[in-house]
């Protein structure tokens, strides 16, 4: 009996430490929001607190991905108001140092996401996650241009809002 219950929970194992390891994902932080902003200094988020934010969704296609793709992730305008951001830019920093000073007009004005699943499916960071700001460059062509695709940073790290 004993011997049948230890195999049981050997059999187990492995599905356990599958689940840790999805839940210790979901709580690693993978975006630090600092500067102008009323919640904590630095808001920090992992994919868990990423999603519990209202859900968005943007249809294109991009520069860098074959034919059209569903995004979702957080408008970056629900993103500001949750931390009570308040300044003028936000300077976006990717996961290579690559930095962008994106105005925070464009969060009201062009709705952007900031993107954590492309098809149903997480970002790695190898699909240029885990974070991806994806604007409705479809929907607005005046969006796909240098400007915009300067703005469109993947690998986000931190942003800090001046
Ligand atoms: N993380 C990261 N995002 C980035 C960049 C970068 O170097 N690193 N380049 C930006 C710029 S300036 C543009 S024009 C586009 C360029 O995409 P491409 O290098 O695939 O043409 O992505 C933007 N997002
Ligand atoms: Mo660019």
């Amino acid at each position: 009996m004993f011997r049948n219950l230890a195999a049981f929970l050997f059999f187990l194992m492995p599905f356990c430490l599958t689940s840790t390891a999805i839940s210790l994902d979901q709580d690693k932080t993978i975006l630090t929001v600092s500067g102008k902003i009323s919640a904590g200094d630095p808001a920090q988020f992992s994919i868990g607190k990423l999603e519990a934010l209202p859900r968005s969704t943007i249809e294109t296609a991009t520069p860098w991905h074959d034919g059209r793709v569903t995004f979702e992730g957080v408008l970056l305008s629900d993103l500001m108001s949750q931390i009570g951001a308040e300044g003028t830019r936000a300077q976006v920093t990717a996961l290579n140092d690559y930095r962008a000073v994106i105005p925070m007009s464009d969060f009201q004005s062009s709705k952007p996401i900031l993107a954590y699943k492309a098809n149903g499916q997480y970002l790695t960071i190898r699909d240029k996650g885990p974070l991806f700001i994806i604007y409705p460059y479809d929907d607005h062509p005046e969006m796909k241009t240098e400007i915009y695709y300067s703005r469109s940073v993947w690998q986000v790290r931190s942003i800090l809002i001046e």
